[in-house]
């Protein structure tokens, strides 16, 4: 594959920063656009990166110095704002990308909880914006090939089904037994009806509205390639974590933000904030919930192979796309014996509405067939962190009154007197026997 023009959105995101020079390092030609709300959302939060990072024009002379022609620019668009996109669909004709690479979405679930205009803005911002990038892609390029980030999350946490990767692979029925109604009166004989599911979208249970936003982005993305003949991936990622990839170096205009904050660090993130700054680590509920996870460097590995293997015409594809499958109390175990001073592990009351102690097996072997090849060094990446963070503990306890949560799924005040152990109350239960 020879050297490819990509597009980012999101550019100056956690992603974005690394996957713009993870791209430059393999001879990609790499351009994109931000209009920096994800530094203004943490800050509304009270947060802030816990290792600092340069401003967007910094990050700009760098990439020129660094990487010479291959930096192409990024550009001041808001892609959500109706007034910006002659601007987007501007740059879209003027570069022809080969691949958009759409990471320029508000990606936390807890903001999108926050209130009624905390869910609006998510909506407009993901929902609208994705719109915007599909249209421009159709009007000003529409050869290239749409790398659109979705989330495992959009699939919830389905009780007692494995999780296909986004649609029913062939061969998929739903057999049901019928009972035979005559005359308002069941006869007893039973027939059976087979319905036949191929190809069709696996059902989605997002559980935030954050994620309902993803949802809706992947009918619209599945839509536009059966209409228009986009050629699209759209990626169910995983819980991403980690401060670095091995194509940044050690000028600090290379460092991709880390956020620990409730609403905008991951759980790993968190948990090794929280390490470095000797605080319990903060488990939610009993710490059963079982997610997806992967390295930032494995998330780039995977979206470079999206992108340097594109689908044909029309073809929508989609990928679950982590590494390993972890619950999260293993994973504060896990944090806590890496970590070079004691750490106490916390159960805490669930802000959020989810299941525990529930089944969780996804397909996710397209990527690896691909050649994704996985890292598979929790402990080695988790110390990683921890190193990269020591030097900023004084900024994280700064911000530390951001980490505990207070936000909740039901709008209600947080309660630190329920028994976390007892559960959330959420209802979706699964009977399947629950292993770390
Ligand atoms: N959790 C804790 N303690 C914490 C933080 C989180 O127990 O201090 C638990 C949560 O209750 C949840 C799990 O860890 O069960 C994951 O939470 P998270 O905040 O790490 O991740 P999540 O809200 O699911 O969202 C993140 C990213 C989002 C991405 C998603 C992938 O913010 O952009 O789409 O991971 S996934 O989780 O597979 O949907």
């Amino acid at each position: 594959m020879g050297e490819l023009r990509v597009f980012i959105a999101g550019i100056d995101g956690y992603l974005g920063h690394a996957l713009a020079q993870y791209l430059m390092s393999r001879g990609h030609y790499v351009s994109g656009c931000d209009c920096h709300h994800r530094r203004e959302w943490v800050k509304s939060e009270g947060g802030d990166t816990a290792i600092p990072i340069g401003t967007p024009g910094e990050r700009h002379h760098y990439f020129k110095e660094r990487f010479g022609k291959l930096w192409v620019g990024s550009y001041n668009i808001n892609i959500a704002h109706e007034d910006n996109y002659g601007k987007l669909a501007g740059k879209f004709a003027d570069l022809k990308p080969h691949a958009v690479v759409h990471l320029a979405e508000m990606p936390s679930a807890p903001f999108s909880m926050i209130s009624r205009e905390h869910a609006a803005m998510t909506h407009m911002n993901n929902v609208v914006g994705s719109l915007n990038v599909i249209y421009a892609i159709r009007g000003s390029c529409p050869d290239a090939h749409l790398v659109k980030l979705g989330t495992m999350g959009e699939y919830g946490t389905p009780p007692g089904t494995i999780i296909p990767e986004g649609v029913f692979p062939e061969g998929s029925h739903w057999d049901i037994e019928m009972p035979i109604v005559q005359g308002g009166q069941e006869t007893g004989t039973q027939y059976s009806k087979s319905y036949v599911l191929d190809g069709l979208m696996f059902p989605r249970q997002a559980g935030s509205w954050y994620h309902q936003t993803k949802v809706h982005d992947t009918n619209n993305v599945n839509f536009a390639c059966r209409m228009w003949g986009l050629r699209s991936t759209d990626i169910m990622q995983g819980v991403v974590y980690g401060t670095r990839i091995k194509e940044m170096d050690e000028n600090p205009m290379s460092a991709t933000r880390f956020d620990f904050d409730e609403c905008f660090g991951t759980a790993i993130n968190r948990f090794c904030s929280q390490a470095t700054i000797g605080m319990p680590l903060t488990v939610y509920g009993n710490g059963t919930q079982k997610r997806g996870f992967l390295p930032l460097c494995d998330s780039m590995q995977c979206l470079a192979i999206a992108i340097e293997q594109p689908p044909a015409e029309g073809e929508y594809r989609v990928w679950n796309q982590f590494e390993e499958v972890y619950s999260i109390r293993a994973l504060a175990q896990a944090v806590a014996s890496s970590a070079s001073v004691p750490v106490e592990i916390e159960n805490v009351p669930n802000p959020r509405k989810e299941a525990e102690g529930h089944m969780y097996e996804a397909e996710h072997s397209t990527l690896l067939k691909m050649g994704y090849v996985p890292t598979n060094d929790l402990s080695g990446q988790i110390v990683g962190i921890l190193e990269d963070l020591e030097p900023h503990a004084d900024r994280i306890r700064r911000y530390a009154d951001t980490i505990m949560p207070q936000i909740t799924w039901d709008g209600g005040e947080y309660d630190e007197k329920v028994d976390p152990v007892a559960g959330n109350g959420a209802e979706v239960e699964d009977k399947t026997e629950f292993h770390i």
